[in-house]
């Protein structure tokens, strides 16, 4: 009775660490170099100003529970409406600086330079 309760009590964490880690891990490690987030928060872009180098792909995350879009240049990038916990990415392949906004909230601006 108290082996088996040990043994189970030390199982499940230690499953539970290896589901967390292995993948995570992994993956950092694969797109450290090529992969950035900008997070949507309270109604602003947050960096608000973010560099990356030429072949980055930029993942911007929904956090609040308000409808954002994120609308670059025109003809560049432009994401649907994104709702709480939605994402939306594109890969920044030229250099230059690129200003963006949420079309739903114009004062809502941000600017992403590629070198
Ligand atoms: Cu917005």
């Amino acid at each position: 009775m108290f082996t088996r309760t040990l043994r189970h009590a030390f199982a499940v964490p230690l499953g539970a660490a290896m589901l967390m880690t292995a993948p995570a891990s992994g993956l950092f490690a694969a797109h450290a170099q090529a992969m950035s987030t900008v997070l949507i928060k309270d109604f602003a872009f947050s960096p608000a100003a973010l560099t990356i180098k030429a072949g980055t792909t930029v993942t911007w995350k929904n956090t609040d529970d308000e409808t954002h879009t994120v609308v670059g240049p025109a003809g560049v990038f432009r994401s649907s409406g994104l709702d709480q916990g939605d994402t939306y990415k594109f890969k920044f392949d030229r250099p230059g600086v690129y200003a963006y906004i949420c079309s739903m909230h114009p004062h809502m601006k941000a600017t992403i330079v590629v070198q």
